[in-house]
């Protein structure tokens, strides 16, 4: 069992869609619990890479391709998770702020936290403060991630933040900001509740909050 969880991880790792597909219907099929099939499988694979980046030992089109791989896996499990009742780590927000339109970084932090567990909905990019209330408030998600590629639109991540004050919403969401240009100084400036410099850090640091 182990050897075939450990095998998806590797999978995951080196984004080999195919057999990843394969392994994990081979580990349905031998009765392993679907629950550790995503987490001592799919998200091992995924945290193991997210390490190797922070590294420098991989690069973006790695992770995009693993990435790839594993929302193809999750999206294969899915069924047999909402069947069983297996719940998400916790539920995240995340876009790129109004009037940036960069969503390379963002879809990777998504990625990242698909990878860690979490249930993402992506509000893409361009995304004004309202749009952000109006997802707090249908979803109520645990985390809300902005993400800002221009020193222009900086910014717009504490118009986001005073907009989610001014709704009395602040106190029941965790706000994280990244993006090239976003600092910690700036991240304290604004009343953010985290900054991580990496997608693979946002996620690790997301986990902490939830759990
Ligand atoms: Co633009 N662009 N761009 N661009 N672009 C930059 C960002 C720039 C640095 C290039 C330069 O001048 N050297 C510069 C910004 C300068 C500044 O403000 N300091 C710039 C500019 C000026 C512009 C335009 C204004 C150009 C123009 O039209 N005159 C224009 C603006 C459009 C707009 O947004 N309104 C523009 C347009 C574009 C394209 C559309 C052509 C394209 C975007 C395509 C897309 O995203 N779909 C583009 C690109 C590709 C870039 C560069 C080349 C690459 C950005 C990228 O994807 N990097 C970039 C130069 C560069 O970075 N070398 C540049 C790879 C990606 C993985 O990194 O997004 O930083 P990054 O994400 C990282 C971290 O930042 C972090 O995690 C990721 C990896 O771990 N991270 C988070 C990101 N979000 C996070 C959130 C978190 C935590 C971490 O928590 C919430």
């Amino acid at each position: 069992m182990q050897e075939l969880l450990n095998k998806i991880a590797i999978g995951i790792e080196k984004g080999n869609k195919k057999a990843v597909l394969e392994d994990v219907q081979a580990a349905l099929d031998a009765n392993i619990k679907v629950e550790s099939i995503m987490n001592d499988g799919l998200i091992k694979g995924m945290e193991e890479l997210g390490a190797k980046w922070k590294r420098n030992e991989v690069f973006v089109p790695e992770v995009l391709i693993a990435a790839r791989t594993l929302t193809a896996a999750l999206e294969a499990i899915k069924p047999i998770l909402a069947q069983q009742g297996v719940k998400p780590k916790g539920k995240a927000v995340i876009g790129t702020v109004k009037g940036d339109l960069h969503d390379i970084g963002k879809n990777l932090v998504k990625m990242m936290m698909v990878g860690a567990g979490f249930e993402v909905v992506d509000l893409g990019v361009d995304v004004s403060e309202a749009k952000f209330i109006e997802a707090l408030e249908e979803n109520q998600p645990d985390i809300l991630l902005l993400s800002a590629l221009l020193t222009t639109t900086m910014p717009q991540q504490k118009a986001v933040i005073d907009a989610i004050t001014a709704a009395q919403l602040r106190d029941k969401v965790k706000i994280m900001v990244g993006g090239a240009p976003v600092t910690q100084e700036f991240a304290d400036e604004i009343g953010a509740d985290a900054y991580t410099q990496d997608a693979a850090s946002a996620a690790e640091r997301a986990v902490k909050f939830v759990s």
